[in-house]
């Protein structure tokens, strides 16, 4: 805090009062959300999202899968999952991109087409992968009447402003600036103090979250927490800093029962992230 004058920036905040249910409410209240992600191999990014999503809170979540064998997660069987090809996006549901999408023609294909989505859209992972040194992929996110979220760790970051992990490491709220403007998205610097910041260049440094969050799998459950928040209504920057939050208050809350941070499984996050919320 003491490197930037205070009016560009702050300490990430929970902001969950609008979460608040109503008594009459019902899953049509808190919104759809579509994760677009699960080539063959990696089917399990989609489902960690998709899980995510779910357990934050979103009415309806479906798994557009480009592994056509992932067809049910039978342990949370509330996922809808189709083979991609087999599905449409309606327009006002949240599409979160990228989870275990690879880099294959046909997600490049998936990735061009779903940037002119109007509604609210998050790219990580592999869908970050693609667009970095796509010029004609950038400009269509830029021109998105609605600011896309992306969550890069730091070799996405590294990618997308083709620079060295270890360069861009050196000053990461330079670097989360330069995301946010170049591609005119609210970016996220994952972490250890995740930074999220707009293309207006204010940010917020989140001071929560340890090396219990250095696991496989991590970046799959934020992904689809913000994705939750957005389905139930928060705009793009209170989504992000909400589930960035979450996520590594729920680490912190590991390290504390745990003792240490040593084998926080990614989908054992979710349950102390839930618990987090709900008590907020
Ligand atoms: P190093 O080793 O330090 O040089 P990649 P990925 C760096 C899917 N997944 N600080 C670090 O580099 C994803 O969704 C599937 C500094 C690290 O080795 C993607 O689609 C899973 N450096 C796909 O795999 C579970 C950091 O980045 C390298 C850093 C590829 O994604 C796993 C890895 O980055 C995974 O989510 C930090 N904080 N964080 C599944 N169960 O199906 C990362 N790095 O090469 O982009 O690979 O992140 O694994
Ligand atoms: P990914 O690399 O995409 O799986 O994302 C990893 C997630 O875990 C991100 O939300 C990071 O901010 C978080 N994370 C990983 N390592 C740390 C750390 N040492 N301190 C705090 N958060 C971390
Ligand atoms: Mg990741």
């Amino acid at each position: 805090p003491a490197l930037v004058p205070a009016a560009q920036g702050e300490l990430l905040a929970a902001n969950l009062a609008s979460l608040k249910r109503r008594h009459n409410s019902n899953k049509g209240s808190f919104g759809s959300v579509s994760i677009i992600g699960g080539c063959a191999g990696m089917g399990g990014a989609a489902l960690l999202a998709g899980r995510a999503a779910l357990a934050l809170g979103a009415g309806k979540v479906r798994i557009h899968s480009l592994d056509a064998r992932l067809a049910l997660d039978p342990l949370w069987p509330e996922l809808m999952i189709a083979p991609l090809g087999n599905s449409s996006l309606a327009a006002d549901e949240v599409v979160a991109i990228g989870p275990g999408l690879g880099q294959s023609p046909q997600a490049h294909r998936i990735l061009a087409s779903v940037l002119a989505h109007p509604g609210a859209l998050l790219l990580d992972a592999d869908a970050l992968n693609l667009l970095a040194g796509d010029d004609a992929l950038q400009q269509q996110l830029r021109q998105r009447p609605r600011p896309a979220v992306i969550t890069p760790h730091p070799a996405e970051a590294a990618r997308l402003l083709a620079c060295s992990t270890v360069s861009m490491q050196q000053d990461r709220l330079a670097t989360v600036r330069r995301l946010a403007a170049k591609l005119g998205v609210i970016a996220v610097l994952k972490g250890a103090g995740s930074l999220l910041c707009g293309p207006d260049g204010y940010y917020r440094l989140c001071a929560a979250g340890n090396a219990a969050l250095a696991s496989a799998g991590q970046g799959d459950i934020l992904s689809g927490s913000i994705a939750a928040l957005l389905a139930q209504g928060q705009d793009e920057t209170t989504a992000a800093g909400n589930a960035v939050w979450l996520h590594a208050s729920a680490g912190d809350r590991y390290l504390a029962d745990a003792g240490g941070p040593i084998g926080l499984r990614a989908s054992s996050t979710l349950p102390l992230m839930q618990q987090l919320l709900n008590q907020q």
